[in-house]
């Protein structure tokens, strides 16, 4: 392995598919619970999201895009019984179980913190990028995510010198794994050996610890120490947490709706972690040099107004410039307190130097914020090298997807609207057509899976 190689980090963040709706379909998510049947915008929410990743390439961040899954899933469908044409498959499902048809049409795989965790190769025994596809277990419409979203990420990483893919772990409660949302990295510079950070709700086969009463918890520690043993992290720099099962009551669903981390920045509610001190110390000890912990007190922002601003979920970024930028949703600048906070966080001289503020409101309204809707990738000058190119932003790709959300993507989705076999049918042409610029390859298949209409 060669120390002198410069990494950084890129992001690569989910390009909403065309079938994204509002179903309501994950129970201990606020926001997606409060907006089931409300008529969506796919064409207005790919273009939020391609806007933010316009403009973090635009500031010199490498960005990539990861492209959506088929939806509907009728190879799913198929599993479950129903026969016949794709329209005949639409057409029994929408009359036995709308809630299934929605459950098989979201275009959940836009958030993808939860497609996988990463770990990088400064990090692991092997010296490779390692990836696995998380079991996504506790909601049945993510669940079925991670087989389209390992081959995904094998075609933007394809070679096997450099990437490593896993596959998902045992479907099972015991093992229930949500990704990158709840797995932070700390380092000094990317190219360190770095801190792997794993948050997890409850422990499967420790009954000891404290579980939450109201929603459910989605990560076991079981699941993280799994990955953190396939991935081959050393021990010493492994810290694991579990997040208060308090907050995951109040809708905290994913660590990363109450904290964020970067490089040797923290940033957090002071109610996000049980026994936050020790936490706190491992980490130092883990580091081996300071963490500047921004924590943030509940009479300043409550666990509710975080929930409902989305403060958390923000991304913590170094820019080229040498700032540390703060990427949150319009909804923080809309919140009062939040905002005061923000302001007088950034005039405190922090560590975090500036604001970047971005609407995107359709995916929130499903509770997805900035850093849901990515995935970050640390890669050496030679990963970079290795990956598959054409999934990294650029001018040109910017306006050929913008062209292509213009002529395949409808501007409102109700639910009545997913019985359509021609939604199916222009999601296929879209998907078809989006793996060809993206050179991904042959990873929808719709042939092989009897998905073809
Ligand atoms: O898993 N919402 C997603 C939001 C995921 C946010 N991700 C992170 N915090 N990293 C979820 O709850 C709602 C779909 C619906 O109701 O239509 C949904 O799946």
């Amino acid at each position: 392995m060669n120390t002198s190689t410069h990494y950084i980090e890129a992001n690569f963040d989910g390009l909403v598919g065309p079938t994204h709706n509002y179903a309501g379909l994950s129970d201990g998510n606020l926001a997606s619970k409060s907006n089931k049947t409300k008529a969506s915008n796919p064409k207005l929410a790919a273009k939020e999201g391609l806007k933010k990743m316009k403009a973090l390439h635009d500031l010199g961040m490498t960005q990539g895009v990861i492209a959506p899954l088929a939806r509907p899933d009728i190879g799913t469908l198929r599993q479950l019984g129903f026969t016949g044409n794709t329209a005949s498959v639409l057409k029994q499902v929408a009359k036995h179980s709308p809630a299934l048809l929605a459950a098989c049409s979201s275009a959940s795989s836009m958030w993808t913190a939860n497609a996988a965790t990463i770990s990088p190769s400064r990090d692991t025994q092997d010296g490779k990028l390692h990836f696995t596809p998380a079991n996504l277990i506790n909601k049945f419409h993510r669940s079925i995510e991670h087989p389209q979203t390992g081959r995904i990420l094998s075609a933007m990483f394809r070679d096997p010198n450099y990437f490593t893919h896993h596959k998902a772990l045992p479907s099972s409660p015991y093992f229930g794994d949500e990704g990158a949302a709840n797995h932070t990295r700390f380092c000094h510079a990317y190219g360190d050996h770095g801190v792997e950070f794993f948050v997890f709700g409850e422990s499967a086969f420790n009954a000891a610890l404290t579980k939450p009463n109201r929603f459910p918890a989605r990560q076991t520690l079981e699941a993280s120490s799994a990955i953190a043993r396939k991935h081959g992290l050393s021990a010493n720099k492994v810290v694991f947490a579990q997040q208060n099962p308090q907050v995951i009551d109040a809708g905290v669903f994913h660590n990363d709706v109450i904290a964020v981390g970067n490089r040797d920045v923290l940033f957090c509610h002071e109610h996000a972690f049980v026994h936050k001190d020790s936490v706190y110390q491992d980490l130092t000890t883990a580091l081996e040099q300071p963490l500047n912990i921004i924590e943030v007190p509940n009479s300043a922002v409550s666990v509710a107004d975080a929930v409902t601003s989305y403060l958390f979920n923000s991304q913590l970024l170094s820019l080229p410039s040498g700032e540390t930028a703060l990427v949150i949703p319009r909804e923080c600048e809309e919140h009062q307190n939040v905002a005061d906070y923000l302001y007088s966080l950034i005039a405190s001289g922090s560590g975090i130097d500036k604001l970047l503020c971005f609407d995107l409101k359709q995916s929130m309204q499903n509770g997805g914020g900035p850093a849901c809707l990515r995935l970050r990738v640390v890669l050496s000058e030679q990963e970079q090298g290795a990956m598959n190119s054409s999934v990294l932003m650029t001018d040109t790709l910017f306006t050929e997807l913008n062209a292509w959300i213009d002529s395949h993507y409808r501007d409102s989705i109700t639910a009545d609207d997913l019985t359509d076999p021609s939604l199916l049918i222009e999601s296929q042409f879209a998907l078809d057509s989006l793996s060809k610029i993206l050179n991904l390859g042959s990873v929808y298949d719709f042939q092989k899976t009897g998905e073809k209409s």
